[in-house]
């Protein structure tokens, strides 16, 4: 059959299941758009690409499929750069489609040309310039499967104009994917393997970290299942919430720069690490000459290259997690780990039974009252996206994820701007959850032109903006390290009601703790998006915190006698 470039892209994404793509047109891709209307696809219309982007990113994050994006050359392309730099950074699987100037002027500076393969040729797992409708269907193909197999993350695909047009002969080929040098699926010796459950059921005080990559494996129950048969307790990064139940008896918290400080304690004394599917961030070792001293590591993980990069593993196992720890499991013997789940009670003294919901109401508002109102209120069960930031570590330390996926969030380049966009792909992947951007008024105005998007799809997502009139993170740093110099951190905002009304969506304000649960309740029984702008305590920051490069138990706490409140941390 003949089909031109343009009808075989859209064939080759309904065959990969793509039911939904987030883009904006022009130029170079219109022949792709034109063709779009024959397929039975869904088109979000974004307003900025970089929100298409995190839309396919969030898609691809709370669904667990691929998320697409297109745009056209030049800027729409470059407008792309900072999202598939946050899929790439967090293992996200997206695709991203761009038009480019015809083939025969590539290289001439032609109207709205870029060389985006070579712009995003070090941000992507994988990139392709298509210049022949021959190429189409088998490029598709091959994007989807980088994108997904192995450890997840993001492609492009730059078609040019006359590829699009031209047609050929079609024939689509239904065999599997083989790429040469391309190995996902590697596989640890059976001595390694020995030498991992030896180490496991000789330790006595261990500990297991779980990360992004239990989720993306799938591995949370069998995690679960080690854990409880040999009584281990789970600490988690920040992108490894959800995938051990936050309530769970044995789990620990989150790990790191404002991680909880009995679990950084805990990592200091420990004799084992049992690392799964995460990759000793900076933000999770602090300085690792100190790092975990009197522990052993055995490290698990899809992607070869993480073993050894900032900490040095005694054990290194390759593979898929849930495979790998599903041979394990038989070989795991009961363990009494009593005197150590102590110790670790020990280490957290009082701090873990204080409620700050049962602080006295000072009058001022916190963003830890907000978030866990949230959590509170949603009972638990809300989708949380997050921007980047100071409201993002509360939303770490404050909502309780039970399940994989629930949280939605920067790690890895931490980009401000993410959340709305995302939530707005999440909200496309999973319709019937309730979704919040839980967003800081600096991060917002980045991307806010997305409330347009939310608009114009009818769709709920509500914002829950955490308003203290700062750049936040950056504020706090500039009290610890820079003498309180508070250089371009106040900010200005606009009148987010008038702005939530602007976009006809509606939008409430909140300045006293009695409103909080008020408000977030009066959101969640609207029928149409809510923006909800909780004014804050301005100069409120994340405790605990481990400073750039420090070792991971010099933390810094709450100043006491507390003029405030304490962290869930404290
Ligand atoms: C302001 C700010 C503060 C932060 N503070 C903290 C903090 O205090 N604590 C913290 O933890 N983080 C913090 N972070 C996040 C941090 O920067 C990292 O993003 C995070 O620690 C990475 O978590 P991860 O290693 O679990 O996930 P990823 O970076 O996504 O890594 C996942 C790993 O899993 C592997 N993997 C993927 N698929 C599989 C599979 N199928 N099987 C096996 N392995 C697989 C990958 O190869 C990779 O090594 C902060 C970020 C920001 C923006
Ligand atoms: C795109 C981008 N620019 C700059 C930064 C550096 N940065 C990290 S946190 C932060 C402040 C965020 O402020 P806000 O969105 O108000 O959140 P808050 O910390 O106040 O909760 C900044 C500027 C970043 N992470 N991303
Ligand atoms: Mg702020």
């Amino acid at each position: 059959m003949t089909r031109t470039g343009a009808q075989i892209l859209w064939e080759a994404l309904v065959r990969e299941d793509v039911s939904t793509v987030f883009g904006y047109p022009g130029g170079a891709i219109l022949p792709a758009y034109d063709a779009m209307l024959e397929f039975p696809i869904k088109h979000v219309l974004v307003r900025h690409e970089q929100g298409a982007t995190h839309m396919a990113d969030g898609y691809a994050r709370a669904g667990g499929g691929v998320g697409v994006a297109i745009a056209t050359s030049g800027p729409g392309a470059t407008n792309m750069v900072t999202g598939i730099a946050t899929a790439m950074l967090d293992s996200s699987p997206i695709v991203c489609i761009t038009g480019q100037v015809p083939s025969k002027v590539i290289g001439s500076d032609a109207f709205q040309e870029t060389d985006i393969t070579g712009v995003t040729l070090p941000i992507t797992k994988h990139n392709y310039l298509v210049t022949r409708p021959q190429d189409v269907a088998r490029t598709v193909k091959e994007a989807f499967y980088v994108a997904k197999s192995g450890r997840p993350g993001p492609v492009l695909i730059d078609i040019t104009k006359d590829a699009q047009q031209a047609s050929c002969e079609v024939e689509w080929d239904d065999s599997a994917v083989r790429l040469p040098g391309y190995r996902p699926d590697l596989r640890a010796t059976e001595e390694v393997y020995r030498r991992a459950i030896d180490m496991i059921n000789g330790a006595k005080r261990p500990l297991i970290f779980t990360g992004h990559g239990v989720m993306l494996s799938g591995a949370m129950d069998v995690v679960r299942t080690i854990a409880e048969r040999a009584n281990i307790p789970v600490a988690m990064t920040l992108l490894g919430i959800g995938s051990f139940p936050a309530q769970h008896e044995l789990n620990l918290g989150m790990m790191g720069m404002h991680g909880e400080a009995w679990v950084n304690s805990a990592i200091q004394e420990a004799d084992l690490l049992l690392a799964f599917g995460m990759r000793f961030d900076d933000r999770v070792t602090g300085n690792l000459a100190t790092y975990a001293p009197k522990a052993k590591k055995i490290h698990v993980d899809i992607d070869p290259t993480e073993f050894n990069k900032n900490v040095k593993v005694d054990v290194a196992l390759t593979g898929d997690l849930r495979t790998v720890l599903e041979e394990i499991l038989p070989r795991i013997t009961e363990g009494d780990r009593s005197e150590w789940l102590a110790a670790i009670n020990q280490m957290k003294g009082d701090s873990a039974v204080k409620d700050i919901q049962n602080l006295p109401d000072s009058g001022h508002l916190y963003a830890a009252h907000v978030i866990h109102d949230l959590w509170r209120v949603t009972e638990g069960n809300a989708l949380v996206v997050t921007d980047v930031g100071q409201h993002q570590m509360w939303e770490a330390q404050y909502y309780k994820h039970e399940r994989p996926r629930s949280l939605i969030t920067s790690g890895g380049l931490g980009t401000m701007g993410f959340a709305l966009p995302a939530a707005i792909g999440a909200k496309f992947a999973c319709p019937d959850a309730e979704v919040w951007a839980l967003v800081g008024d600096g991060g917002f105005q980045m991307t806010m032109a997305e409330l347009a998007t939310i608009a114009q799809e009818q769709i709920k997502v509500n914002v829950a903006i955490v308003n203290n009139g700062y750049l936040g993170m950056v504020r706090q740093w500039q009290e610890f390290f820079y003498d309180r110099r508070y250089a371009a951190t106040p900010l200005l905002s606009p009148d987010f009601v008038k702005l939530a009304e602007a976009y006809g969506l509606s939008g409430m304000a909140v300045t006293k703790r009695a409103g909080v649960v008020p408000g977030i309740e009066a959101a969640r029984d609207h029928t149409g998006a809510v923006i909800l702008d909780f004014k804050v305590e301005q100069e409120d920051s994340v405790f605990p915190m481990v400073p750039a490069g420090a070792d991971l138990d010099q933390m810094i706490r709450r100043p006491s006698p507390n003029p405030i409140v304490e962290t869930a941390a404290d």
